[in-house]
C-alpha cells in the first residue's frame, strides 16, 4: 500500500517536471533561431495585451486585426473598381493608347490614382486574425515603358493597402525605358512618399528575368513580392501572403489575381466565387490552370485557408529574399520572359520548399491585349524562339529523363535549339540535394497527368505536304474552333508543323485536328485524352479518319479541306509528312 503510494507520488513528480520542462526546452530550441526571432519577440511585446499573438493566423468572430475599420467609399470615374468608357471626342486617342501601351492610358488617366475597388475577396477572409510582427516587407515592381498612371497606381494601392510597419519599402525597376514621364517626372513624383518608394534603373535593355533578379539584390526587407506594373492590390492583401512565409521560411506565396480590364479599367475577380484553381502545366510547358483537387481541398479546415500549388503564373508572388538568393534567384542564362514561373516552382519544390495561393490575398492585374514592345537587342543574340530556349533549360534542369521525353515529343524541334550552358543549374541542384522531378509529380503535381497525360511518341512530324497541290496544311493562326486550311509551305514550322502521334492524335501544338462533315477543324483537344481517329498509310500516303472511314483531302473547287470517300489515286488525297529542319 504505502509503496504504491510512494510510487504513485513519484510518477506525478516525474509528470510535472516534464510538463515543466517541455515549455522550457521550446523557448530554448526557438530562442537558437536567431536575431529575425528575437526583433520579432520585441514587435509582439507592443502587441501583447491588446491581443493574443499566434504564430498562425486564427479565425475569429469579430474583424481580423490587420482589417481597415472602415470601408473607402469614393465618387469618381472608376471608383469602385466600375468600368470608365471615354466620351465620344475621346475615343481616337484611346485607341491609340491602346495600340501604344497594349491597354487604354487615356481612361486609366481619367481615374484616380487612390481609386477604390470592389472587394473580391471571401466574407471568411475579413476574420482571419495575423501574427502582428510579420516580416518587414519589400515590393519590386520592374516596368519597361509602362503608362505613367498605370506604374502610379500599383504603386498607390500597395501605399494605401498595407500595414506601415510591415511594407519596409517599394523597390520600381525600370528596365532601361524610353519614355519621356519615366524619366525625371517620375523621380519628383515619388519623392512624395519620403524616401518609402526608390527607383533603380538598368542602364541597358536586360529583360523581365534579370531585371527583377536585380530588384532582389537591392532590397532590403526579410520577404520580397513581386508585383507587374499594372496591378492594383485588394484589401488587406499583404498579412494573408505573409503570414505562411511566416511560419515557415521557404514557402513562396502567390495572390490570387483578378482582372482589370484593359479597355475601361473594370475591376472583377476571374474565378467563379469559391472556386479555387492552382497552376499546372501542359508537356509544352504551357501554363495551366486546374480546380484543386480532392486531396488538396481536404487538407483544410476554411475555404479560405492557402492551398499547396505545383506552379504559378510568374507576375505575382512573396518569397523571403535570403531563401530566394540561395536557390539562385532566376536561372541567369534565362532570357527576357518566359518559363521563370516553372524554373521558380520547380526548384522551390524539389529543393526543400512550396508554393501556396492564398484566397485572402487578392491582386488585380491588367491583362493586355497584346505585349506593347519587343525585345530589342535581347532577341538577337539567339537563335530560334527565345521561349522555348528557356523551356528547354528548365526541363533539361529540373526533369526526369522519362518527361524530358513528353516536351521534346510536344516540341520536336527544341531538340535543335541552343539552350547555352547549365552546369551551374546542375550543380546548384546537386549543391541543394533537390528531389526528382518524379517525386514533384508523386507528391504536389499529381494533378498534371490526369488532364495531360504522357503524350506517345510522334510516328510522324513536320509540314503536311499534299501532293495534287503541292501546298501544306496551316492552321492559318486562327484559334480553335475552326477551319484550317492550305498555304504555300515555308519550311519554318510554326502554323505548318504537325504531329501524327502513335494513339492517331492529329495536332498543332497544343491543339488537335479533327474532321467532320463541315470540313477539318483546329479544335481543343479533350482533356485528359492523347488520342484520336488518324491513320497515316506510307504505301497510299492517305489520312484516313478511322470513325468516318474517309481520308482527308484538298477539295480544288471550294479550295477547303474535307473528308471524303478514300480514293488512292486522287492526288488531292495524297499527303507527305516533310521534316523541318530549322535553320538558326
Ligand atoms: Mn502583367
Amino acid at each position: 500500500m504505502r509503496i504504491t503510494n510512494l510510487r504513485r507520488g513519484r510518477i506525478i513528480k516525474i509528470i510535472a517536471c516534464v510538463l515543466i520542462l517541455i515549455p522550457i526546452l521550446y523557448v530554448i530550441l526557438t530562442w537558437s533561431e536567431g536575431p529575425t526571432k528575437k526583433a520579432r519577440e520585441i514587435y509582439n511585446a507592443k502587441f501583447i495585451g491588446a491581443k493574443k499573438i499566434n504564430a498562425v493566423p486564427v479565425l475569429i468572430e469579430g474583424l481580423g486585426n490587420f482589417e481597415p475599420d472602415t470601408v473607402d467609399i469614393r465618387e469618381g470615374p472608376g471608383e469602385g473598381g466600375k468600368a470608365y468608357n471615354l466620351p465620344e471626342d475621346e475615343q481616337n486617342r484611346g485607341s491609340e493608347s491602346e495600340m501604344e501601351y497594349g491597354m487604354n492610358i487615356v481612361v486609366s488617366d481619367k481615374l484616380s490614382l487612390d481609386r477604390s475597388i470592389r472587394d473580391t475577396r471571401l466574407p471568411e477572409c475579413k476574420h482571419w486574425d495575423y501574427p502582428y510582427d510579420l516580416p518587414k516587407t519589400s515590393v519590386i515592381i520592374v516596368f519597361h515603358n509602362e503608362g505613367f498612371s498605370v506604374l502610379m497606381r500599383t504603386v498607390h494601392s500597395v501605399i494605401n493597402r498595407s500595414p506601415k510597419h510591415v511594407l519596409h519599402e517599394v523597390i520600381l525597376v525600370d528596365d532601361f525605358s524610353d519614355k519621356q514621364d519615366l524619366k525625371d517626372k517620375l523621380d519628383n513624383y515619388i519623392q512624395r512618399f519620403d524616401g518609402k518608394v526608390k527607383l533603380i534603373r538598368n542602364t541597358e535593355r536586360e529583360g523581365l528575368i534579370r531585371t527583377r533578379s536585380r530588384g532582389a539584390q537591392e532590397a532590403t526587407g526579410e520577404v520580397i513580392v513581386y508585383l507587374d506594373a499594372h496591378c492594383e492590390v485588394n484589401t488587406n492583401w499583404l498579412p494573408p501572403l505573409l503570414a505562411p512565409i511566416y511560419r515557415d521560411n521557404t514557402v513562396m506565396t502567390v495572390p490570387v489575381i483578378d482582372g482589370i480590364d484593359h479597355n475601361t479599367f473594370e475591376y472583377r475577380p476571374v474565378y467563379a466565387d469559391g472556386h479555387h484553381y492552382r497552376g499546372i502545366f501542359e508537356w509544352g510547358m504551357l501554363y495551366k490552370e486546374n480546380e484543386v483537387p480532392k486531396r488538396e481541398q481536404k487538407r483544410r479546415k476554411h475555404n479560405s485557408e492557402p492551398y499547396k500549388s505545383p506552379t504559378h503564373a510568374g507576375g505575382l508572388f512573396a518569397i523571403n529574399r535570403e531563401f530566394f538568393l540561395k536557390l539562385g534567384a532566376y536561372d541567369p542564362g534565362l532570357l527576357v520572359w518566359g518559363g521563370e514561373n516553372f524554373e521558380l516552382s520547380f526548384k522551390i519544390w524539389q529543393c526543400g520548399g512550396s508554393i501556396e495561393w492564398v484566397p485572402c490575398s487578392r491582386v488585380g492585374h491588367v491583362y493586355r491585349g497584346f505585349m506593347p514592345y519587343n525585345f530589342g537587342k535581347l532577341a538577337n543574340k539567339k537563335k530560334g524562339p527565345l521561349i522555348t530556349i528557356n523551356y528547354k533549360r528548365v526541363i533539361e534542369t529540373w526533369f526526369d529523363d522519362q518527361y524530358k521525353e513528353y516536351f521534346y515529343t510536344r516540341e520536336p524541334l527544341a531538340r535543335f535549339l541552343d539552350m547555352g550552358d547549365i552546369t551551374e543549374q546542375l550543380a546548384l541542384k546537386e549543391r541543394l540535394q533537390c528531389k526528382s522531378f518524379q517525386w514533384y509529380m508523386d507528391n504536389v503535381a499529381y494533378d498534371v497527368l490526369d488532364k495531360y497525360p504522357q503524350l506517345p511518341e510522334n510516328l510522324y512530324w513536320g509540314e503536311l505536304k499534299n501532293s495534287g497541290t503541292e501546298m501544306c496544311v496551316d492552321n492559318l493562326g486562327k484559334h480553335p474552333p475552326s477551319l484550317i486550311g492550305m498555304q504555300h509551305c515555308h519550311g519554318l514550322g510554326n502554323n505548318q508543323l504537325i504531329r501524327l502521334n502513335a494513339a492517331g492524335q492529329l495536332g498543332f501544338g497544343e491543339r488537335c485536328i479533327e474532321g467532320d462533315s463541315q470540313g477539318i477543324k483546329l479544335a481543343f483537344c479533350r482533356l485528359g485524352t492523347v488520342d484520336g481517329p488518324w491513320q497515316y498509310d506510307e504505301n497510299t500516303s492517305t489520312l484516313l479518319h478511322r470513325t468516318y472511314k474517309k481520308c482527308m483531302g484538298y477539295h480544288p473547287q471550294t479550295k477547303q479541306l474535307a473528308l471524303m470517300p478514300c480514293d488512292i489515286h486522287n492526288a488531292y488525297q495524297s499527303w507527305k509528312f516533310k521534316p523541318i529542319k530549322p535553320r538558326w
